[in-house]
């Protein structure tokens, strides 16, 4: 294991933390750059797929997929594509997935094993049963722990990556053009964490995503999830229906009030369940984890978009090294 001394004042996270809502806004505007190096038509997506008339635009492109996956072999046991996808339309979530107990295992055994980041920084590097030791050394908190690219050498992390059943629902909802975007798996600490730190690792805080025009997650808990555990939420109904003001800022993230004012306060669907539990939802509904309290989270995420993958956001970096 890598125990390079990490300069607290110039990782993103402690640049992030020390400002304000602008500094915060500003330490990303590198990141934002690559993305625009490396593929241009980025910016466009950036700035107008936050817009529902823009995000229509798109969708009228959408091939229907012509795919069908009967015979072929997926894990998934009794799952049908077509309530599945039903059920993303009407309400952006579906939330009947289960991933095999050999599979769950092999990727928990993995992910405990295989060093991971904490908070996005590659100097930060330790095993998850090692967190708290981890944080007394450097002395500050740690949040998240991504594997990155390592992810992929798990096996069952390619396995469950590969299944055709996801890329059928992602076909059916996306359009024929649905490809992998992205695939991770990584820990939510309890800890004492900042605002900046919750914001930076997309916790406790209301967004949607802004990755590609049209994008679907699917979202695995590798350990058991209860509310001490950070569970995701997702707002029933907000991936296509979206106040004005929320169409025209620059800004993903948004209070809860004002989301649970628009789509009712029955809207957000807390999820838990046991190791395995799997789900799928439209990013571009509002959604959140929540920081863990008690136990670390495990979670897997495979997701789909319709436009050239980027290489920073395939394993989630924020910024690439
Ligand atoms: O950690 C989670 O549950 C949410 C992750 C998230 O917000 C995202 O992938 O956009």
């Amino acid at each position: 294991m890598q125990s390079a001394p990490v300069t607290p004042a110039n990782d993103i996270e402690t640049v992030a933390r020390k400002g304000g809502k602008l500094r915060r806004m500003a330490v990303r505007i590198p990141t934002y750059m690559a993305d625009i190096r490396e593929n241009p038509a980025w910016l466009p997506m950036f700035l107008l797929a936050r817009t529902l008339p823009g995000r229509r635009a798109h969708w009228l492109a959408a091939r229907p997929s012509n795919g069908a996956i009967e015979g072929l072999p997926t894990i998934f046991a009794d799952v049908d594509v077509e309530t599945a996808v039903e059920a993303l339309k009407r309400e952006g979530l579906f939330a009947s997935l289960a991933l095999p107990a050999p599979v769950t295992e092999e990727i928990a055994a993995f992910a405990s094993d295989t060093p991971c980041f904490g908070n996005f920084d590659r100097g930060i590097e330790f095993r998850a049963p090692d967190h708290r030791a981890t944080e007394e050394r450097l002395g500050r908190p740690i949040l998240s722990g991504h594997h990155f690219e390592r992810a992929l050498d798990c096996p069952a992390v390619r396995a469950v990556q590969r299944d055709p059943l996801l890329s059928e629902i992602a076909r059916r909802y996306l359009g024929a053009q649905a490809r992998l975007i992205t695939t991770r798996t990584w820990w939510s600490f309890p800890t004492r964490a900042s605002e900046a730190d919750r914001s930076l690792a997309s916790l406790d805080k209301y967004h949607f995503d802004l990755d590609d025009w049209r994008m679907l997650k699917f979202f695995f808990y590798l350990v058991d999830v209860d509310s001490g555990t950070g569970p995701h939420v997702y707002v029933r109904g907000s991936h296509n229906k979206r106040r004005m003001k929320h169409q025209l800022t620059l800004l993903v993230g948004h209070p809860a009030a004002e989301i649970h004012e628009f789509y009712g306060k029955d809207s957000p669907l807390t999820l838990t369940g046991r190791a395995g539990t799997g789900f799928v939802e439209d990013p571009f509904g509002f959604h959140m984890g929540t920081v863990a309290t008690q136990k670390p989270r495990l979670m897997m995420e495979v997701g789909f978009g319709v436009s050239k993958p980027s290489r920073r956001r395939f394993h989630a970096e924020p910024v690439l090294g």
